[in-house]
């Protein structure tokens, strides 16, 4: 049996999970928070990682990928590879140019923290730069990011977009993602019950995260 490891209040463990589960494929899921993260399974402490029966995996778009090739019932790519090559494309255009940016913020927008001036501006700035050119990859107006079937870029859009939203609105006092139909989408995906499972998971995960936290 598959573990996949980490916590459900976790963007990029819930990309994963959302894969298996919308897969169907049987998993269990291994509590580890961060600083508890076995390093031979994740050399960086990082989450998720999986245990798979040939030993351990990092990185969640490499776990995507292995998941998609062991498992090709209920297919998570077209099989076009131009048309699979423009999920990856969604998914590393989310993560690079998004979230990770987005990130620089997180410490105060969710962690009671502060940030410079410094970073706040270069946060805006490359923020807003690259929305515009996300919104140049997609028009949030089909049933799905990449189109009329459900793939490992909505697992990714799914729990990335809405931190965007969140962070930029505690920190800079408007959602940068609010001139785009992203609510509309967030909506529709949050029909599927795989992703109300996700949602559940992760706001009862995030209240035990901030009362250890507290201690
Ligand atoms: N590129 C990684 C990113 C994973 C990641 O940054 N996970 C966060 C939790 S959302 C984490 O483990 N942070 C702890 C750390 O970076 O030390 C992936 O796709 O799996």
């Amino acid at each position: 049996m598959l573990q996949l490891g980490g916590f459900s209040a976790s963007n990029y463990y819930n990309k994963v999970k959302l894969a298996l589960l919308e897969k169907g494929i049987p998993f269990e899921e291994e509590l580890a928070w961060v600083g508890e993260v076995d390093l031979s399974a994740s050399p960086l402490g990082k989450v998720p990682y999986l245990r798979t029966p040939q030993g351990p995996l990092c990185e969640s778009e490499v776990i995507q990928n292995y998941l998609e090739r062991c498992h090709p019932e209920h297919p998570l790519l077209p099989a076009d590879p131009y048309a699979a090559a423009k999920v990856h494309e969604l998914t590393t255009f989310l993560e690079l140019h998004l979230e990770l940016v987005a990130r620089q913020v997180y410490p105060q927008a969710f962690f009671g923290g502060q940030v410079s001036e410094g970073t706040r501006a270069k946060t805006a700035a490359q923020l807003e730069k690259n929305i515009a050119g996300l919104a140049r990859l997609t028009q949030f107006d089909q049933p799905f990011i990449a189109g009329d079937q459900f793939t490992l870029a909505d697992c990714a859009a799914v729990v990335h977009l809405p931190l965007i939203s969140g962070a930029t609105k505690v920190v800079f006092g408007r959602d940068f993602l609010e001139h785009l139909p992203v609510r509309d989408y967030l909506k529709r995906l949050g029909e599927r019950p795989h992703v109300q499972r996700i949602n559940a998971d992760r706001k009862a995960n995030t209240a035990l995260m901030m009362a250890r936290n507290k201690k």
